[in-house]
């Protein structure tokens, strides 16, 4: 296989945004702690390598050949073109990267509500700012991030007249499947707040409509691979937290 996907067994993370861009494109790709009997220890493999010259920092990361690529949105970065999931032209692969870096931000922010204090404390140890910074984040930041890419896709309907529902011209591009992915996350995790949330940002929830609605993704779904959202995850359901900012 061409493609190896280094990412954690038993959760979605970041290696979904990863899996996604591979599934739309039809092109196979090696799970490789999935296909490894769920074996976390893969993963580690080229991290820990001394003898390696560029090694990731962390998971995702992808090995083409000899090569290796860490951060989402740079694997993405190299992926799009081979995948045919990026915009045509240096300005749109740019600027495509820019809201996927922005969700990248977005991701750490909605990861940071159940792990306020920091990665290696338990949830349990800091439920009382887990609390407090959910309230913040679906009271400022969700709407502050939705409502900027809102805007961005209703600017793309404006230039084109009517069309839609993508985030870059009227092609869909990995970063329509990253922020379909974002949406499904933060539905999972908040399902009551988000209701009226997602009811406020009409463009969103169609472009989220659409990208579950792609056949490949539907099939990939549907095909028992892909791992469902749990509490391991970046995106995790505390019915605590959900109620924090009602
Ligand atoms: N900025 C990186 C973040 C990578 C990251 O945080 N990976 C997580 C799993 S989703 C991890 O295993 N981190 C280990 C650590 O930070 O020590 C990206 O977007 O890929």
């Amino acid at each position: 296989m061409k493609y190896e996907l280094y990412y954690w067994p038993g959760l979605q993370g970041r290696g979904e945004f990863v899996r996604l861009a591979f599934e739309e494109a039809g092109v196979p790709y090696l799970d490789v702690a999935l296909s490894a009997g769920e074996d976390a220890g893969e993963v580690m493999r080229y991290i820990g390598d001394p003898k390696i010259e560029r090694p990731p920092f962390a998971p995702p990361y992808l090995k083409v050949g000899r090569q290796l690529i860490g951060q989402t949105a740079n694997i993405l970065l190299y992926l799009a073109p081979r995948l045919k999931l990026a915009p045509r032209g240096e300005a749109a692969r740019l600027w495509a990267h820019e809201l996927q870096l922005t969700i990248a931000d977005f991701v750490v922010e909605a990861h940071d509500t159940h792990h306020p204090l920091g990665p290696s404390l338990y949830y349990e140890d800091q439920k009382r700012e887990a609390r407090q910074r959910t309230k913040d984040f679906l009271a400022e930041r969700v709407p502050k991030f939705l409502g900027y890419f809102e805007r961005v896709i209703e600017r793309v309907i404006e230039r084109s007249r009517g069309r839609g529902p993508w985030m870059i011209g009227s092609r869909l591009t990995y970063v329509d499947l990253s922020m379909a992915q974002v949406i499904a996350g933060l539905e999972y995790a908040f399902p009551k707040s988000m209701r009226p949330v997602m009811r406020r940002h009409p463009r969103l929830a169609r472009l989220h409509r659409s990208v579950f609605a792609r056949p490949r993704i539907k099939r990939y779904l549907k095909s028992g691979r892909q791992v469902a959202f749990n509490e391991t995850g970046i995106f995790r359901h505390y019915a605590e937290l959900d109620r924090a900012a009602r």
